[in-house]
């Protein structure tokens, strides 16, 4: 990668200073005497944005020249967090400004908290698609992300008496400076209405008459690639009403209906969806999905036909889509009614250009999560497109099915698009699969199971259809610019290209036994712990010790992530603590970041749970400091960014076989953490990397999870036979946590005992306690602890998002490179 500070003269930090104070005067109309820390982010912004958008002009410049292959991205989620220091680094220019700024006494480090998060996205799925983005333009691969304008993001998190409330995110209150409109891009997006078949030449053509006309208004995010490389885009469709143009109905009193039906078409992009695996069926979620994708193919067919026409044949040379997941999945019957019906193309010629620009990743193996729309709402949205998955479904049974498994019924009602029954529905993952070239998993497991067990059949059809792709994180944001003590001394003792060559952080290995290397390593350890606990004195007023064990478990609340896991076994810690004060134990404090969607009532309940848990404890005298409980409110990326370098332990423990992947592990480990995980998702990746002494496994594996289900699983078999997890299972049927309000905490017994505990918590309860004294001794060992913690950095090379773009270009996406001209 060649770097664009070689090539061009840096800004120094009197320049820098300069443009600062001009955008302060000039765009913010103000003066340093009067500014406000916002108006300072803001004209901050703005100079820097000088330079991101030079970059961004050059590289969509070279990127018409050479008419380049590129690949679309389409997510309903990018979960990009702040962008202001994400630029600085990636252009080289943070120290200049925290220089620049200085001298106009002002400190960057204040001034980058002024910046919301952009939280357009719920979990790992979303903040996947971010990092792809960094690693897309760091690697100089065009590439366009394309997705949503929610006005409000991920909703923000307090807390009111220890349960969850939830207030609207507004991350454009006041503005956003990286976002540039797009007018003279603007689609217009079709809904709801009926087809007819009108017969022309002796052909039958489809005329779809929409009910209904959507604006779709595009606005572009740069993204800029590490060392000043591509400047790429992520272009976000916001919704607006169509232009009323007929002037006589508005004047006879339309004027109020116009206005009604402004306002539902500006909800198309009100609002982000807050429930992760789970599927909602709402319809204005399918309207979502299809305007989005809808406005992407009419936007990636522009592009295209701009520069050849009608010649249809360089399309799949051109164009490469990747479905993150199957919430746009819907771009495929559009891509078909785009070609079909607008440009005149047979079927046969449109599903070959169809089928080969498509991929898909599949994120989840929960039943709950896989997508499937009520066949009578997707036709009453969306009529024209029912008919074309009818067709589609009818050439893949009878050429493809009947084909490979003549006269299998069965066979053809597994692989069937629509499902049969009562209420009949359109599964969206066959779509996806059906209509794709690759569909890949996100880790070594999840990829085995998505072919045993998920889309075995499709397997069986298509041996080189499924493939694997580990997940990986962006080291430039993840280590960079979060941990800048530890970037630092992996600069001095590694070598300095470890943000764009992560393997290059094996050398550590060397060092591990270092005895001076090790007291540096934990020294920074320490002082990113005590940044922390002043952080969350901050939040929540809890003081703790940053010589205790920072043990964290960051991620959605879910069943299936166990964080009742993680609670139980605090209360045995907490039993063992009041039946011996002297018991001896390395201080610990277990922190926690978790947002419930806000319909989901056990994960509100174990939320307000370790509220009250941590209220009990962290007041109770008897534990001797030893223990302190935190759950630190309205978790999300910026959050992440300073919990992450002050972790110890990382805490990893889904049921085997529940989590695709996973990407927080990735980041805890690369930042020093030791896990404590199931073998599941990445994890398993990670013990492979880090070497088995450096992890702390514990619990059923895949396998025994599958046996133990089919021999029937029975949570009271665990529960009657181990007394010390009885009696903390059932002590949240007291109201000792809730003093006053017997059983306010009673769901979790019972959904662990009477409801089955669909997820082992019970069956894995004891090997994870046992891992837990595991991760006691070694802490102990201060020389193995930091041991373990370097090697665990030394070895995440492989899991740096620019190892993953790479094999989605080599197995999926076949770009090639474009470093951009005059850069
Ligand atoms: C579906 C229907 C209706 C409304 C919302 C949704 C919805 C929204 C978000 C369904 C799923 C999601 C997000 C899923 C997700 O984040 N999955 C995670 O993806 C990561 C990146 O691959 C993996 O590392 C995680 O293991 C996986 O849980």
């Amino acid at each position: 990668t060649r770097s664009a500070s070689s090539r061009k003269a840096p800004a120094t930090s009197k320049a820098l200073q300069q443009k600062i104070l001009h955008h302060l005067h000039t765009t913010q109309g103000t003066y340093p005497e009067k500014a406000s820390a916002l108006a300072w982010w803001e004209a901050t912004a703005a100079a820097i944005n000088e330079f991101v958008m030079a970059g961004l002009t050059d590289t969509q410049k070279t990127h018409s020249r050479y008419d380049t292959r590129a690949v679309n991205y389409l997510s309903m989620e990018f979960l990009m967090g702040r962008l202001l220091s994400n630029n600085l680094h990636n252009l080289h220019l943070f120290e200049t400004t925290d220089k620049a700024l200085a001298a106009l006494g002002q400190n960057l480090t204040d001034i980058l908290e002024q910046e919301p998060d952009m939280a357009l996205g719920n979990g790992g799925l979303g903040r996947l698609a971010a990092c792809f983005l960094d690693s897309l333009a760091t690697l100089n691969y065009p590439a366009v992300g394309y997705g949503i304008h929610y006005e409000h993001g991920l909703f923000e998190q307090h807390f009111r008496n220890g349960r969850q409330i939830e207030r609207p995110d507004d991350w454009r209150e006041y503005g956003n400076p990286w976002e540039v409109c797009r007018p003279e891009s603007v689609q217009q997006i079709k809904l709801y209405g009926y087809v007819e078949t009108v017969y022309e030449d002796g052909r039958a053509r489809k005329v779809w008459h929409p009910g209904r006309n959507i604006k779709a208004v595009p606005w572009d995010i740069p993204v800029v690639g590490y060392n000043g490389a591509n400047v790429n885009i992520l272009r976000l469709w916001e919704s607006r009403a169509t232009d009323f143009f007929d002037w006589d109905v508005f004047n006879a009193g339309g004027y109020v209906d116009a206005q009604i039906e402004q306002a539902e078409a500006e909800a198309i992009s009100k609002v982000l969806y807050p429930n992760d695996e789970t599927e909602a069926g709402k319809e204005l979620r399918l309207i979502q999905q299809y305007f989005f994708s809808a406005a992407s193919l009419a936007d990636i067919v522009r592009r295209y036909q701009r520069a050849h026409g009608d010649d249809w044949t360089q399309f799949p040379k051109l164009v490469a889509i990747q479905l993150n997941d199957t919430h746009p999945a819907v771009a495929i019957p559009e891509l078909m009614r785009i070609l079909i019906d607008d440009k005149d193309m047979d079927w046969n010629h449109a599903w070959q250009l169809c089928h080969q620009v498509f991929s898909y990743t599949n994120h989840t193996l929960l039943p709950e999560a896989l997508e499937k729309w009520d066949l009578h709402l997707f036709e009453k949205v969306l009529p024209r497109h029912l008919e074309l998955i009818y067709e589609i479904n009818h050439h893949f049974l009878t050429e493809e099915v009947e084909q490979k498994w003549p006269g299998d019924d069965g066979v053809k009602s597994r692989l069937s698009i629509i499902e049969e029954g009562a209420r009949r529905m359109v599964r969206m993952g066959h779509l996806s699969v059906i209509g794709s070239h690759r569909v890949n998993g996100v880790a070594e497991v999840h990829s085995e199971l998505v072919k045993s067990d998920l889309f075995p059949d499709f397997h069986a059809l298509w041996p080189h259809k499924l493939t694997n792709v580990t997940n990986g994180i962006t080291p430039r944001r993840w280590l960079k610019a979060c941990n800048p003590r530890l970037a630092e001394l992996i600069d001095r003792h590694a070598s300095k290209d470890w943000p764009v060559r992560l393997d290059k952080l094996q050398k550590l290995t060397d060092l591990a036994d270092d005895a001076r290397f090790q007291n540096a390593f934990m020294k920074i350890k320490h002082e990113n712990k005590e940044e922390l606990a002043d952080v969350i004195k901050a939040l929540t007023g809890i003081e703790v010790d940053p010589g205790a064990i920072f043990d964290i478990q960051i991620k959605r609340l879910h069943e299936y992530k166990r964080q009742h896991l993680n609670l139980l076994h605090i209360l045995a810690l907490y039993r063992r603590l009041l039946e011996n004060p002297d018991h001896d134990m390395v201080p610990r404090v277990f922190i926690f970041g978790a947002k419930a969607a806000p319909g989901y009532r056990l994960a509100k309940d174990i939320i307000f749970a370790i509220n009250k848990v941590a209220d009990r404890i962290n007041n109770d005298e008897r534990v001797g400091g030893k223990l302190k409980v935190v759950m630190l409110p309205n978790y999300r990326v910026s959050l992440a960014e300073k919990m992450i370098p002050a972790a110890d332990v990382s805490e990893q423990i889904s049921t085997a076989g529940k989590e695709a992947s996973g990407t927080g592990n990735m980041k805890l480990a690369l930042n020093g953490a030791l896990t404590i995980g199931t073998l599941d998702g990445a994890n398993i990746e990670i013990a492979e990397e880090a070497g088995e002494d450096n992890v702390f496994i514990f619990g059923l594996t895949v396998d025994e999870v599958k046996a133990l289900n089919s021999r029937g699983y029975n949570p009271y078999d665990y529960y009657l036979n181990d007394a010390e997890l009885k009696a903390v299972v059932d002590w949240l049927d007291t109201d000792y946590f809730t003093p006053g309000q017997p059983g306010a905490l009673s769901s979790i017994k019972h959904s662990l005992l009477d409801g089955g505990d669909p997820f082992l918590v019970l069956a894995d309860f004891r090997s994870y306690a046992e891992a837990q004294l595991k991760v006691d001794a070694r802490y102990r060992d201060r020389k193995a602890w930091a041991r373990s913690a370097i090697i665990n950095t030394a070895t995440m090379g492989k899991f740096n998002s620019d190892r993953s773009i790479q094999d989605y270009v080599d197995r999926i996406w076949k770009l090639k490179p474009y470093p951009r001209d005059n850069a």
